[in-house]
């Protein structure tokens, strides 16, 4: 895609009004120079949150939204790439180099524009958030997905961020092992600071991980004479469908009621919460969406899965997002903390069917035959 457009998207903020008089100043923190916390997903769907009419459980993001400020006419430049270059960056994605993905499957859109706007890496010519601030006295760190360049001198680690632990691309394994986003059974392409980094074969669940690493690193700040700034890019819920069992169990057959009523009630939230126009019409079903009363048993259990695993994915991103706030708590910096959530893009349209044969739909785990991962 060359064109970018502009979609309006979610942002929460809690920018806590009693910076300027809490009593015992936090770690790092003045209030001039708050800590800075940015909290990034990647695919969410703009009414998944409850706060913004879900019925997915997520109320960590809920108690944030209720403390701050929820904006409805925020945008962002819709895919990946884009959004997160103007996000680092403050620019259009253009001007930093990122005016398509930089992925491989963008290439031949790459060349044949040669221009310096279409780059497989964000421009050295443009500073990020993270080389500003840290030039200005910040500490900075950053966890989960980079998707701005692959090679170095283009990781995290060499734009601005002193520490960090990334999936350099666009997609991984949840698990860690398994087969990629590229149909290799291959390792995640992930990396610590500045070197190659190979997830534990067992245990491993990059939501968590990603969590634990924003949790220690903020642990680390007590007692810190500096504010910091650090950007939180979970992956979920971007596929592949992955969540640990116990989280899917718990809304298997939620979904039953199909896409056409559960919309419906997602609408009339967003206007009972005064998020949309009471008089906003519903835009109309795709029209590759058949109705979902057409749709065979067998399909509907399947498409059931599928949403009750995409809604662990952000269940699990919100029990995330409630630890590394009770970690700013942990160490007195919750009222001195500018906390940002949003999106990259909404839900993906893209159906990617890659799996390992015989592979439960959800589990990185090829233990058990199901039908519905055969049709994924
Ligand atoms: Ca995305």
């Amino acid at each position: 895609m060359t064109m970018i457009s502009a979609h309006r998207y979610l942002i929460i903020l809690t920018c806590v009004a009693a910076m300027m008089s809490a009593p015992l100043r936090s770690p790092g923190a003045t209030a001039a120079r708050p800590n800075i916390l940015i909290i990034f997903a990647d695919d969410l769907g703009f009414s998944d949150l409850g706060c913004f009419g879900g019925e997915i459980s997520t109320p960590n993001l809920d108690r944030l939204a209720a403390d701050g400020v929820r904006l409805t006419q925020f945008y962002n430049t819709a895919r990946c790439c884009p959004s997160r270059a103007s996000l680092l960056t403050g620019l259009h994605p253009h001007q930093a180099g990122i005016g398509n993905m930089v992925d491989e499957y963008a290439r031949k859109v790459r060349e044949q524009l040669a221009s310096p706007a279409y780059a497989d890496r964000l421009s050295v010519q443009t500073p990020t958030i993270a080389e500003v601030l840290r030039a200005s006295g910040y500490r900075t760190g950053m966890t989960g997905k980079w998707h701005l360049g692959y090679e170095r001198p283009h990781w995290p680690a060499d734009r601005g961020f002193e520490r960090s632990f990334t999936v350099l691309e666009g997609a991984m394994n949840y698990f860690g092992h398994g087969m990629q986003h590229t149909g290799k059974i291959v390792k995640a392409p992930m990396a610590l600071n500045d070197q190659p980094f190979t997830p534990p074969r067992e245990g491993f669940f990059s939501t968590d991980a990603f969590t634990d690493f924003a949790v220690n690193y903020i642990g680390d700040q007590r007692g810190s004479t500096q504010p910091f700034f650090f950007y939180l890019a979970f992956n979920a819920p971007h596929w592949p469908l992955h969540a640990p069992a116990e989280d899917i169990a718990r809304y298997r057959g939620k979904y039953r009621d199909g896409w056409d009523v559960i919309r419906t009630r997602r609408h009339q939230r967003l206007i009972d919460l005064g998020l949309i126009d009471a008089r906003s019409e519903m835009a109309p079903r795709p029209e590759t969406m058949p109705a979902w009363e057409t749709i065979p048993a067998p399909q509907k259990d399947d498409w059931d899965l599928r949403m009750s695993i995409y809604a662990a994915m952000i269940d699990r991103l919100d029990r995330g997002v409630g630890r590394v706030l009770a970690s700013l708590r942990a160490i007195g910096a919750e009222r001195d903390t500018l906390v940002i959530f949003l999106s990259d893009n909404g839900g993906a349209p893209e159906s990617p069917r890659r799996s390992l044969p015989g592979a439960t739909l959800g589990l990185a785990s090829p233990s058990k035959v199901t039908g519905s991962a055969a049709r994924m």
